[in-house]
């Protein structure tokens, strides 16, 4: 492909895992490092709670309020479409987006719950893929020591909320787990998230790299 420099657009690319598995602070590093190489670059998260669906997700996280099952999953999904036209239009500028969290999380959460799994993707059906999802991948028993850790800190600087939001428990960071690896696919890439975390980072760098080499992702059009 002999595409023009305006048809180059960034890369989409995913951060996923359990909670706690480092995904917030991985794609800080991420941004940096492409920053630093020049590309233009957003990090961006989902849920994003600044959007009036992002607070109704918030006070449901923090049991604040309680919804049903099916209506906080359209919601989660709702909160990604609102921000569709503003990501694909980042990406058609040449943008590349680091996502912490997509619908691959909507799909895994809700289906833990115990939500078909075809209804779960279904309201995911069309918004822009990713070019590459990167998976953090470490044990749901370690994510939950680390869960206890921060809830015994919180209690001991009185801010209250020992155990942290609505999904970290054992069990359930369990069946997300599983959730997630049907969820893989081609576009995937497993990290070991027990590593140190500059060998995660560098990690990250190195597949990231790879793929936009390998697929040419500065130039690809969207579909
Ligand atoms: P975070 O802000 O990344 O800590 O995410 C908040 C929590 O919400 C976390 O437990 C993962 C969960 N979550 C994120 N996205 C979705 C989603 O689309 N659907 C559901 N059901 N849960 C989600
Ligand atoms: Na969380
Ligand atoms: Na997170």
């Amino acid at each position: 492909e002999n595409n023009q420099k305006s048809d180059s657009r960034g890369a989409l690319i995913v951060l996923e895992g359990l909670d706690r598995s480092g995904k917030t602070s991985q794609s800080c590093r991420l941004l940096s490092y492409l920053e630093g190489l020049g590309h233009p670059v957003e990090s961006w998260r989902f849920p994003d709670r600044n959007t009036g669906v992002g607070q109704m997700i918030s006070a449901y996280l923090a049991n604040k309020s309680q919804l049903d099952d099916h209506a906080i999953h359209l919601l989660f999904s709702a909160n990604r479409w609102e921000k569709r036209s503003l990501m694909e239009s980042k990406l058609r500028s040449g943008t590349t987006l680091i996502v912490d969290r997509y619908s691959f999380s909507g799909v895994a959460f809700s289906s833990a719950k115990g939500l078909d799994f075809e209804w779960c993707k279904a309201p995911e059906m069309g918004l822009p893929a990713p070019d590459l999802v990167l998976y953090l991948e470490i044990p749901p028993e370690v994510i939950c020591s680390i869960i206890m850790f921060v809830g015994e800190i919180r209690k001991a600087a009185e801010r209250g909320g020992y155990g942290g939001e609505r999904y970290e428990q054992l069990e359930f960071q369990k069946k997300v787990a599983r959730s997630y690896q049907m969820l893989y696919d081609a576009s995937w890439k497993a990290i070991d998230a027990g590593l140190p975390i500059e060998d995660v980072e560098k990690q990250l760098r190195e597949m990231v790299i790879w793929r936009s080499q390998t697929f040419d992702l500065k130039f690809l059009v969207l579909g």
